[in-house]
């Protein structure tokens, strides 16, 4: 099989798919391209117009959730549960992370101060809901237990940024195990492997970019 992975290099919803292809250990080739100058042909494989796509012998997968569960279908050991219940539990806590994930970037690109504190609260939120519910389950090590899933490899890259930032957007001190969750799959050496190379330049270099309210505040320079 011929694997194709359409990227962004800072996407996190990218990296998600990468850190699943990594940790199945699959062979893929990447496209890198830029967003705010993309290539003619993006259009024509992209129906959202959003990264990542993979191309599987030519044939255009999109939406990294999707990208992930065949992946996790096709190759190597289940990231997923056996169970229907778990495994729809699982699906909705990735489709949780996809919105926290926004509400980060919302945070951290508003152009108002106004616009970056409502995000910031819609984030305080979405991690108080995880919050309790890793403290009713917590991970042991990882969000089902014992195997990385895909809930790992999807908030992964939120936890790359949050921890990247130099003046933090989540009071961590209110949630205890979300951190520790989130510290412990940073370490991962396959997560740790997923990121670009010069990440820590080029993440801020963005954000200084895009000139939201928190970059003029925090990454001034
Ligand atoms: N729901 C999508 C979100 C992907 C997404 O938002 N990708 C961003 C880059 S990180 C993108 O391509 N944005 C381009 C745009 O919205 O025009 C997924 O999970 O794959």
């Amino acid at each position: 099989m011929q694997l194709e992975l359409i990227s962004f290099k800072l996407c996190p919803f990218v990296q998600r798919s990468v850190i699943t292809l990594k940790h199945k250990g699959v062979p893929f080739d990447t496209t890198f391209i830029q967003l705010d100058d993309p290539p003619s042909w993006f259009g024509e494989v992209s129906p959202l117009g959003k990264v990542p796509v993979l191309k599987v012998d030519g044939t255009v997968l999109f939406e990294s959730a999707v990208i992930n569960e065949f992946l996790d279908e096709s190759f190597g050991e289940r990231m997923l549960s056996d169970d229907a219940l778990e495994r729809a539990q699982q699906r909705a806590w990735i489709e949780m992370g996809s919105a926290a994930l926004f509400a980060m970037f919302g945070t951290i690109t508003a152009p108002e101060e106004a616009g970056s504190a409502a995000k910031r609260e819609e984030l305080a939120k979405l991690i108080g809901n995880l919050e309790r519910q890793l403290a009713k389950a917590p991970p042991a090590p990882y969000f089902s237990g014992a195997k990385l899933s895909l809930v790992d490899t999807s908030f992964a890259p939120l936890f790359q940024r949050l921890f990247a930032l130099p003046e933090s957007i989540v009071d961590w001190d209110a949630v205890p195990t979300v951190k520790r969750w989130g510290e412990q799959l940073v370490e991962e050496p396959v997560v740790r492997d997923s990121l670009p190379e010069g990440f820590d330049e080029m993440f801020p270099m963005m954000l200084r970019k895009m000139n939201g309210w928190y970059a003029q505040q925090h990454l001034a320079g």
